[in-house]
């Protein structure tokens, strides 16, 4: 057992007794103890951690050092604004192991600085997978070094016909390492076969007639027109290179093929597309995952469940066979629907979604809860002009999804839940985080 002192969080300050409050402990020290500990007694799983204020100071302890960060989250949350933290002793570990937000960079492009915002607003919450929607009809955001017109080409492009943009592979290294020192995974989607206007602009070579199709166009957000040609062999030369590349830029275990929307892919060349791929994703080291149509073609991948319906029979099977199904229903945790009607920005094609909505749903009726591999909140960015709608769509709503990724069902309350929201509202006013005043909320004024 190793014990390390650390420095206080900036957010918590050492108060003087007399600032003792009912149900309350005040803290006397400006250190907090923490250690990593094995087997430190019941409870502890990996990422969980153990936290006991009392007057003699705050301790905390865990299995790794995940487990210490989540658990300096937690603490950073209880402390009142004039620093009393309330005397407790707790074992907390999350519910699932992928607790994911997804962003869609292909629609509007964000800068790295954006990115790497949204991943600081995220870490507060215990979320430990970020998914990045790469690429899109609309724009290539990821420079590929052995095809490089995708990014200076593909990627000029964008909704509302700004300049789009890309990263270079050492930006993008900077975003999944900084992801990393908080704890967050980055899962890289190329979205393939479908979805691929841009790459197919900047490499006509890849359709299957060879001629170019027309740019995307400033207003266009339709799905499912695009496709790679499954009968092509360049067409498998290039999703290996691309995969290559990927995989090197990414320490984490998974790369997400997209394989949503294929409308313009014949179902004989998606079968064969995914047949194909799914062997490089081996090769390079890495595990496939993909948008639940790929259950069409394999059992073999995780499957992302994004229906605004229930799961139907292709998704209850393949769980009941083993597959793991990470939760994204459209109804519960599209983080792009609207609130209400009155929200200016978003789509309504799965529902207005309310914070309460998100907050109430359990990912348990849904599927067997060891055929669950998470669940993850994405936004979709057709909407989004800039870091003020992103807030907007992601706060207060991400906390919520964050909680019912973490918490078991038990331990949920609505009532309970608001009113602690309700106190993150100036933090995040502080933060510069400019989010939806839900009227569920009882906000701090
Ligand atoms: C469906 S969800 C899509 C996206 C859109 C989104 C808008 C999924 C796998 N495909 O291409 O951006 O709806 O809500």
């Amino acid at each position: 057992m190793t014990f390390d002192v650390v420095p206080v969080p900036a957010e918590i300050r050492p108060v003087p007794h007399e600032s003792f409050q009912a149900r309350s402990c005040p803290v006397g020290l400006d250190e907090i103890t923490m250690s990593l500990a094995d087997g430190a007694g019941p409870g502890l799983v990996d990422e969980g951690y153990r936290l006991k204020v009392s007057r003699e100071g705050i301790a905390l302890t865990a299995k790794t050092e995940a487990g210490l960060f989540y658990g300096v989250q937690t603490l950073q949350q209880l402390v009142s604004p004039d620093g009393v933290v309330p005397g407790c002793e707790i074992v907390d570990y999350p519910r699932y192991a992928h607790r994911g937000a997804m962003l869609d960079v292909a629609r509007h492009f964000f800068s790295p600085a954006e990115v790497k915002r949204y991943i600081d607003q995220l870490a507060q919450y215990k979320i430990n997978v970020l998914h990045l929607h790469l690429t899109d009809d609309q724009g290539w955001r990821l420079d590929i070094r052995s095809w490089p017109k995708l990014a200076t080409i593909g990627g000029a492009t964008q909704v509302g016909g700004g300049p789009g943009g890309f990263y270079t592979q050492d930006e993008y290294r900077d975003i999944v390492a900084h992801a990393a020192s908080k704890h967050i995974t980055v899962v890289p989607e190329i979205d393939i076969p479908g979805h691929v206007n841009a790459a197919l602009v900047a490499y006509p070579e890849l359709t299957c007639d060879g001629v170019a199709p027309p740019p995307f166009t400033a207003t266009g957000t339709a799905t499912g027109f695009s496709s790679l040609c499954t009968d092509k062999e360049i067409t498998y030369q290039f999703v290996d290179d691309i995969l290559g590349e990927v995989a090197a830029l990414t320490p984490g275990e998974y790369l997400h093929i997209g394989t949503d929307e294929t409308h313009a892919t014949s179902e004989e060349g998606a079968l064969k597309f995914v047949s194909r791929v799914l062997p490089m994703i081996a090769k390079h080291g890495k595990k496939a995952m993909g948008w639940h149509e790929i259950l069409k073609a394999t059992p073999d991948a995780v499957a992302q469940f994004w229906s605004k319906n229930e799961p139907d029979d292709l998704v209850r099977t393949a769980a009941a066979s083993g597959t793991r199904i990470l939760l994204s229903p459209a109804n519960k945790v599209y983080l792009d629907m609207k609130y209400t009607p009155q929200t200016p920005i978003g789509f309504t094609w799965a529902g207005y979604l309310e914070v309460r909505d998100v907050y109430d749903w359990d990912p348990g009726t849904y599927l067997p809860e060891d055929a669950i591999h998470g669940v993850e909140a994405p936004l979709w960015s057709e909407h989004l002009r800039g870091r003020d709608d992103l807030d907007f769509m992601a706060f207060p709503r991400i906390p919520a999804i964050a909680e019912l990724a973490w918490s078991p069902y038990s331990a949920r309350d609505w009532e309970d839940f608001a009113r602690r929201l309700a106190a993150h509202g100036p933090r995040w006013t502080a933060q510069g985080i400019r989010f939806y005043r839900s009227p569920q909320i009882p906000w701090a004024v």
